[in-house]
């Protein structure tokens, strides 16, 4: 990581990399934040955006702080006392790199840097700023019928840097930017108003979850759980509360920003929650239902997946897309097919995973031996364990399976988001299920069955 930019002492770099208050959310996306922070901080723009930077963390950080207010000098660097405002003719040439997005939502972090094509959820008639990146590259507008369902827009105070409340009424609206005086595409954003889940106490400390009228079940108290680390960890157990849902009209659009050319598919909508199998005697139904249309959008879960899928390009493995075949499950239905009590799936940040370019609903047979087996696997695994090392995406869950029989898919990878290292690999013949470690001692990550 390197902080070679114009116009700024050393001093005062060394300052902004090591001395500025950085709230958990940063240091959780560090690598991402300081990759928009290093195109940021190229050129006569980087005073003011790196201010902004650091004025974005503080809204996300601070509780119902009014997002008109931009207060970042009080808490940055000693060596800088005002923000820059950069005039559009000034800045008018710097190339559009990122949105930096700070929602003002108490409990809920929605802040963060996003890409041209990016999809950000939201809850509804919520404040938030978007910040182009460099300051004046791009100029967002709302989105067609923004207004007419409740949304707001204002000019910020400076160009590029736009405030809006999204609207009342759930669903996705994609906005585009002023076209750019050079041509070309406008860079864009996508924003997906979330639906606000009842939630209802019950009494052994639970919680009872419906959206729109439609139970999801009950989220279990994490204190009343026999695993020691969901006991200890109860604010990584909390109930959801804003859901997404899946129609026709959103079905095929991407979770995040659509992949690089080259690179594996970014997940969509469609493959939030997985299709049910149904069976007859003991022959495998393929169906293309869902046991809901509503999920726990994971924005971690989803970056996640994508860096996984780019990793494993850079190293040879090619593939046109992920094939999920477990992503959200509402509580209700994770008990009825005899999920963990407290599995990352009714949480929405996890997914199971498999590479199947042939499109027979078994994992692929990645290391060419006639078989499907954990060793097909064992590379996803390895390679988003490696990652997690490397501070490129969220720590979570990581569990390789082996499942022996043709109605299986053979073998897959469980990848979730939670925020804490968890890994296990467990084999199933028959009915035993039988524990492996593939994992080496020195990965900080403990056994743990809250698959
Ligand atoms: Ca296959
Ligand atoms: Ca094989």
């Amino acid at each position: 990581m390197r902080f070679s930019c114009h116009g700024l002492a050393d001093n005062v770099i060394t300052e902004l990399r090591e001395n500025l208050p950085w709230p958990a959310a940063f240091r959780r996306n560090r690598n991402a934040w300081l990759a928009s922070g290093i195109l940021i901080v190229s050129g006569m723009a980087g005073y003011a955006s790196v201010l902004l930077i650091a004025g974005s963390s503080h809204a996300s950080a601070g509780a119902g702080k009014s997002l008109g207010a931009t207060a970042p000098a009080a808490r940055s660097s000693s060596c800088i006392s005002e923000p820059a405002p950069a005039s559009a003719s000034s800045v008018a040439a710097f190339r559009f790199e990122s949105w930096i997005v700070s929602v003002a939502s108490p409990g809920e972090d929605f802040s963060g840097a996003y890409e041209s094509g990016d999809l950000l959820f939201i809850p509804p008639r919520t404040a938030f700023k978007v910040t182009a990146s460099p300051i004046g590259s791009a100029t967002l507008r709302p989105a067609p019928g923004w207004l007419a369902a409740g949304g707001r827009w204002s000019e910020g105070r400076i160009p590029g840097e736009d405030v809006f409340e999204s609207p009342s009424k759930a669903g996705l609206y994609a906005m585009e930017s002023v076209p750019p005086k050079e041509g070309g595409t406008p860079p864009s954003l996508r924003v997906f108003v979330m639906l606000e889940a009842n939630m209802s106490r019950e009494p052994k400390g639970g919680t009872k979850v419906s959206v729109a009228g439609k139970s999801l079940g009950a989220y279990l108290n994490p204190a009343s759980s026999g695993i020691v680390k969901v006991r200890d960890n109860p604010q990584l157990y909390k109930p959801p509360r804003f859901f997404a849902f899946i129609d026709t009209a959103v079905e095929n659009e991407p979770l995040i920003a659509p992949s690089a050319e080259g690179m594996p598919r970014s997940i969509s909508f469609g493959q939030a929650i997985g299709f049910i199998d149904r069976y007859e005697g003991s022959r495998k139904i393929h169906t293309t239902e869902r046991h809901t249309n509503l999920f726990a959008p994971s924005r971690p879960l989803y970056l996640k997946l994508a860096r996984l899928g780019e990793a494993l390009a850079r190293q040879g493995i090619r593939f046109r897309a992920w094939a999920v075949n477990s992503g959200f499950r509402s509580p209700l239905y994770n008990a009825s097919i005899g999920g963990a009590a407290f599995s990352r799936h009714c949480y929405g940040d996890a997914a199971d995973i498999i590479i199947d370019e042939d499109g027979d609903r078994r994992m692929d047979d990645l290391n060419g031996d006639g078989r499907v087996d954990k060793n097909d696997v064992l590379a996803i695994a390895e390679t988003c364990r490696r990652l997690e090392l490397e501070g490129l995406v969220k720590p979570g869950g990581i569990g390789v399976y082996e499942c022996k029989g043709d109605q299986s898919v053979g073998a897959f990878v469980h990848v979730d988001a939670r925020g804490l290292p968890a890994r296990w690999g467990y084999a199933f013949e028959g009915r035993r299920k039988i524990f492996f470690r593939w994992w080496p001692k020195s990965d900080p990550g403990d056994v743990d069955e809250s698959e």
